[in-house]
């Protein structure tokens, strides 16, 4: 690189990252591929509209590189074209869940969403999210008792409420929802449903956690997580007389978004082709396996595992243990100063401020692609428990 400022620090990074243990949830390592296509000629194309219908010239490739995105993420999860859509072109996972209530709900009308304190997204319609104040959020929360999803309770909710909307889906919560009894409740109450997949859509697409698509209208998904590809996002939508995909298209271009970034769009083709392969259904595999041997061997050293353990990727445990332990905060900054990074969390029913909250949130994703197995989650988890109790 010429810039060497800026070469500089891509190399810190670099190095920071290779020393680390990530232990992030919503993070991963991408392929060489992956980063190659991001650092492609793709970036200095310009191509608003979709393919074969761009307000530029010089698309012909660029046309080739979207289909190819769409057709291999409708591979990816097993859907027919004719009763599926995909737009490729949202640039992350936020601007995707707002494109889908600005193309399916009049603003002003009712999202209902987990609560961000029981483990939900901003976008779900938090208050502090665009998308809590445009259109009236309903939160819902987990089960005091076991700290999941309370289908009964949710179905009461919904009845009364009546939302437009129902997104299914979470950053924090560790366990399996049943799409299912969602559809069920968005039917009884009128609702669209739709599933926000980010966090475990390499776990779908692995066969390893339940596939929301036989349930779904509309599915959104970012690809930097457990899917392991470049910051981007999907939206896919169930193609009948409601037009949803044509509502989107419109909604992601012209309504809110410009120019796609075609160099991600090509790393998320790469992703995905990843993706469909054995060694990635062995990979979600053991992203799990890992998350659970990690859940467990805590446990058995005394830290409180939210809900009891995990059926994905994810784990929240309570550092602070009605303050016999240590708050989320700091239980992060003393694991940061040994090499552990992960993120401070709220823990359903959280009695701390979001800031210094009781827990910490893991994740197993992003060590598995290094080739993590359950021996050095054990370590591991040694080391945590150590770093945390001293
Ligand atoms: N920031 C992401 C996460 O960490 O879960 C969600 O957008």
């Amino acid at each position: 690189m010429k810039d060497k400022e800026i070469e500089k620090l891509i190399k810190k990074e670099k190095e920071r990252q290779a020393k680390v243990v990530n232990l992030i949830a919503s993070e991963n390592f991408v392929s060489a591929d992956v980063l190659a296509a991001l650092g492609s000629e793709l970036t200095n194309k310009y191509a608003e509209g979709y393919p074969s219908k761009r307000y530029y010239g010089g698309n012909e490739i660029i046309d080739e590189v979207e289909m190819l995105c769409q057709k291999r993420a409708l591979k990816l999860f097993k859907l027919n074209p004719k009763n599926w859509a995909v737009n490729v072109q949202p640039l992350s996972g936020s601007p995707a869940n707002l494109s889908v209530y600005s193309a399916l709900i009049p603003l002003g009308k009712k999202i209902m969403g987990m609560s961000l304190a029981h483990g939900g997204h901003l976008t779900h319609g938090q208050k502090v999210s665009f998308t809590g104040n445009a259109w009236k959020g309903i939160p819902f929360g987990l089960d005091k008792k076991t700290e999941r999803i309370n289908y009964e309770e949710l179905l009461t909710r919904a009845m009364i409420d009546k939302p437009d909307i129902i997104v299914a889906g979470f950053t924090a919560y560790p366990r399996k929802i049943d799409f299912k009894k969602f559809r069920n409740i968005a039917d009884l109450s009128g609702a669209i449903l739709m599933v926000d997949m980010s966090h475990f859509a390499g776990l779908v697409a692995g066969g390893e956690y339940p596939s929301p698509f036989k349930y779904a209208d509309v599915v959104t998904t970012t690809v930097h997580k457990t899917l392991r590809g470049p910051r981007a996002a999907l939206i896919f939508s169930k193609r009948d007389d409601r037009c949803f995909p044509e509502k989107i298209d419109k909604a992601v271009f012209p309504g809110l978004q410009g120019g796609p970034h075609m160099n991600a769009i090509a790393g998320v083709a790469v992703a995905l082709g990843e993706a469909d392969t054995p060694a990635f259904k062995t990979y979600a595999k053991q992203v799990i396996k890992n998350a659970q041997t990690l859940a467990a061997e805590l446990k058995k050293r005394g830290w409180r595992i939210i809900s009891g353990g995990t059926d994905s990727h994810l784990i929240l445990v309570d550092t602070w243990l009605d303050g016999k332990g240590i708050t989320g905060k700091e239980a992060s900054e003393r694991l940061e100063k040994e090499g552990i990074i992960v993120n401070k969390n709220a823990i359903p029913f959280d009695t701390r401020k979001p800031f210094d909250p009781s827990g910490i949130r893991l994740g197993t994703a992003a060590e598995t692609t290094r080739g993590a197995k359950e021996k050095d989650m054990i370590k591991l988890a040694g080391r945590i428990d150590k770093i945390l109790k001293n």
